[in-house]
């Protein structure tokens, strides 16, 4: 089966869900966190995207988060958000669920979407608890509320902390109820979303992985194509 042959399957379907990871964002020039550039590689998860690691030296913390809003702030969406985007527009039911938080997605105009790990460009008040947008390049260090004082923290989701029920939610209803998913640049080794595929597969979606290197989705899926989404995921879009 060929791209083309997915073309025509997603221009006669009602209802299509997207999974992405930071594969996606690669070809904007966003390191991914597991490849041979990855973020991981410098730096341990447990170390940096835990709550106890914010509890433990908050300013450590900041100062990684700091390095990565001033490496996004220069990088744009590329030809497969875009194409997502494109996606969103032409299909009657849609929903984006993204891993990842680097924004990309909302830049390109995304709108029916989770950020399931939340977004880099939202912090959250660990007093009071308003989230609130933040562009500050270079954030103060150490920042603080507005309305409380309180520390702020990276609206993300940390290793070892749930995601948020609404995000829980509307993912699962768009893999119940999609005839198409799309799994798009994610290694498939982190929780929940890595469930996400079993549970399309138990409820009869036709899954199509697009990623450079294969995964732990690749035997489960009905197709996969190796490649980078910029290349392949405008291929998808109806004529
Ligand atoms: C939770 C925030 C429970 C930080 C992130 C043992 C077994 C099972 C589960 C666990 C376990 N031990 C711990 C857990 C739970 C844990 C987990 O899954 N750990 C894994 C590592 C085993 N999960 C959690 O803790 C989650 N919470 O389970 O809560 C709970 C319940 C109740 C109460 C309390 C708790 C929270 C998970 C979220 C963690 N946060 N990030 C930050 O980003 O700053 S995860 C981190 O990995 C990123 O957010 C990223 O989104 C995510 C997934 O990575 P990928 O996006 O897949 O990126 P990766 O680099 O891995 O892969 C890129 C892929 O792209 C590669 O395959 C590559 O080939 C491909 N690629 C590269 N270039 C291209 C390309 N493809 C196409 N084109 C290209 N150009
Ligand atoms: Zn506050």
């Amino acid at each position: 089966m060929s791209l083309l042959d997915i073309r025509e399957r997603i221009s006669n379907a009602r209802s299509v869900a997207v999974l992405t990871g930071a594969g996606i964002s690669a070809d904007s020039g966003v390191p991914t966190f597991r490849g041979t550039d990855g973020l991981w590689k410098n730096f341990r998860p447990e170390e940096l995207a835990s709550p106890d690691a914010f509890e433990r030296d908050p300013k450590l913390v900041w100062e990684w988060y700091n390095w990565r809003r001033e490496l996004l702030s220069t990088k744009t969406p590329n030809a497969a958000h875009e194409a997502i985007v494109q996606l969103e527009k032409q299909i009657e039911n849609f929903w984006l669920i993204t891993q990842n938080v680097d924004g990309l997605h909302r830049t390109a105009g995304s709108t029916n979407m989770s950020e399931i790990h939340g977004n880099i460009w939202k912090v959250r008040c660990t007093n009071c608890g308003t989230i609130a947008p933040n562009h500050d390049v270079p954030i103060d260090i150490l920042p603080h509320c507005p309305n409380c004082q309180g520390l702020l923290r990276p609206h993300i989701v940390w290793f070892g902390e749930s995601l948020a029920q609404e995000d829980l939610d509307a993912s699962f209803r768009a893999l119940q109820n999609c005839e198409i998913l799309l799994i798009i640049g994610t290694s498939g080794l982190v929780y929940p979303a890595a469930s996400f595929a079993p549970i399309a597969k138990e409820h009869h979606a036709f899954i199509v992985e697009l990623n450079l290197d294969p995964t732990p989705n690749s035997n489960l899926v009905d197709i996969s194509f190796q490649g980078r989404a910029k290349d392949l995921v405008p291929l998808l879009l109806p004529s």
